[in-house]
């Protein structure tokens, strides 16, 4: 379909042409998600350059219509960042990359939404400091995604999600209007908090456009530990021994052995631990001033359920061990186009959890590769070759709602699980949250599709 021709000489004037793209083959890559299972039409991709523009660029399309996806890095999981259902405008964040001086009084910074996680984490770095949050998109993945995601992550366990980060921003409504705020107070009490409304709400209230984020102190010695449990009971043992226990605690994730396994193979490495009994692998973590290998290495010596562990620091060592936690997701690609359900239950439910995981895809045909972040409860339940990818969906999302868990931890609901937020939320809630999205957005033009129930 092609774009209306008011709209894009509208657009155009706003952010000049050379950032209104239309060329089919270059705004296809816009429309399909990083997994390849999610794609629509893009009608253009519209790259403004600053709050002003954004909020420009909203009254366009509002005044036209035109529904909206607003797209950092294209990284999200969930098919929420690219065109469904309907052409769309993409709203790329990719021109929105300003880094403000890094705030060592106040332990903040302010970023463009544009700005990658891994440009973050070297900004803060460059001053002493670090991001609280790292995931292996880290090079694509934007910070104004990770808050419109509420992204997680390996360090949740030290310093909690993006959510907990975000002491300022400022958004576009899908009218055009601006909120928002980038003081970053530490205290303030004055009615509804801007960034708590917009984290995790997938760009369907607003398109955020600069944050203001805390940073943390660098640790510059980390330890490393890969750890081989005979069950996944005995990896919840070592999660609790080592959160009772031991100081720094940076990381505590999962590998579960098909997911060993897959890696492993892409890696073209045998498991740096374990044998055949192993029923778990537990990546743990502790960064501080100081080296904490010794605290480590001690700490795991005095468990009866570590079955055999290797420890590392910094360096090609570290690299090589973290891999097979890293890039578990890249070497499930590289085999096919999985069914992604990313789940959390309190971490004394994770066998029942995983018993009802085996029993869905018993039934219903298809190759399970799990993994995910231990001190969560969170598990990332990927298929590959599902015999019936609705029916297995249905059984593992009811059983870690069932167990008291969510059917989305940290990759958010997007399109992919919009239909089942009915299993953890209720009808008054449901209906208190789609007023809000009516109210802000009257025209449905900001994601329509994303976290909407049906
Ligand atoms: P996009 O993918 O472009 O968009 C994601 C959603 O946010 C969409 O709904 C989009 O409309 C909305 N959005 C984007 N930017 C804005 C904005 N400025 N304003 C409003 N809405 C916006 N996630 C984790 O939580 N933990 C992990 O450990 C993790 N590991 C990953 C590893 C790999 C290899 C990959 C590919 C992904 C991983 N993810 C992980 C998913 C994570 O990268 C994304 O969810 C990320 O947080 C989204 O950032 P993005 O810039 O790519 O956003
Ligand atoms: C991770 O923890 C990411 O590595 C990706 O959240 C999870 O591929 C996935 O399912
Ligand atoms: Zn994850």
């Amino acid at each position: 379909m092609s774009p209306p021709i008011e709209l894009y000489a509208r657009l155009a004037e706003v952010v000049g042409t050379a950032h209104v793209l239309d060329d089919p083959d270059v705004i296809g890559s816009y429309a399909v998600d990083w997994t390849g299972r999610f794609r629509g039409e893009a009608l253009l991709v519209v790259r403004p350059g600053s709050t002003a523009e954004v909020a420009a660029v909203m009254r366009a399309c509002c005044d036209a219509h035109v529904p909206v996806v607003p797209q950092g890095g294209n990284t999200g999981l969930v098919g929420g960042s690219v065109p469904r259902g309907m052409p769309m405008v993409v709203l790329s964040t990719s021109r929105l990359t300003d880094r403000g001086d890094v705030d060592a009084g106040a332990s903040q910074v302010t970023l463009g939404a544009g700005v990658t996680m891994a440009a973050w984490r070297r900004h803060a770095r460059e001053s002493g400091f670090d991001a609280p949050v790292d995931f292996a998109s880290r090079d694509s993945a934007t910070v104004g995604g990770a808050v419109a995601t509420n992204a997680g992550g390996s360090r949740v366990v030290r310093f909690g999600t993006m959510r907990s980060q975000v002491t300022g921003l400022t958004a576009v409504l899908a009218d055009g209007s601006q909120i928002g705020s980038l003081a970053g107070l530490p205290k303030e009490t004055v009615g509804v908090h801007w960034p708590s409304l917009l984290a995790g709400s997938e760009g369907t209230l607003g398109v955020i456009t600069a944050v203001r984020l805390r940073v943390v102190p660098w640790y510059r010695h980390t330890a490393t530990a890969m750890v081989a449990t005979a069950s996944l009971a005995d990896a919840v043992a070592v999660l609790s021994a080592l959160r009772g226990g031991v100081p720094n605690l940076d990381a505590v994730e999962l590998i579960l052995p098909e997911a060993m396994a897959v890696v492993a193979a892409h890696l073209g490495t045998p498991p740096p631990v374990g044998d055949e009994g192993t029923g778990a692998y537990v990546v743990v973590e502790l960064a501080d001033h100081e080296d904490p290998t010794d605290t480590l290495t001690s700490a795991l010596a005095g468990l009866p359920e570590v079955r055999d562990a290797a420890v590392t620091t910094e360096g090609p060592a570290r690299e090589r061990l973290i891999a097979f936690r890293d890039r578990i997701t890249e070497s499930i690609s590289a085999q096919g186009v999985p069914l992604k359900l990313d789940v959390a239950v309190p971490v004394g439910a994770l066998d029942e959890l995983m018993a009802a995981v085996r029993a869905a895809l018993a039934a219903h045909g298809g190759r399970v590769v799990p993994f995910g972040h231990l001190a969560e409860g969170n598990v990332h339940v990927n298929v590959l070759e599902p015999g019936d990818p609705e029916a297995i969906t249905a059984m593992v999302l009811r059983a870690a709602a069932g167990l008291g868990g969510t059917i989305s931890a940290e990759h958010g609901v997007g399109v992919a699980k919009s239909r089942w937020l009915h299993l953890v939320r209720t009808p008054a809630e449901l209906a208190a949250a789609s007023a809000l999205k009516d109210a802000l957005d009257p025209r449905g033009i900001l994601n329509p599709g994303v976290l909407a129930a049906t």
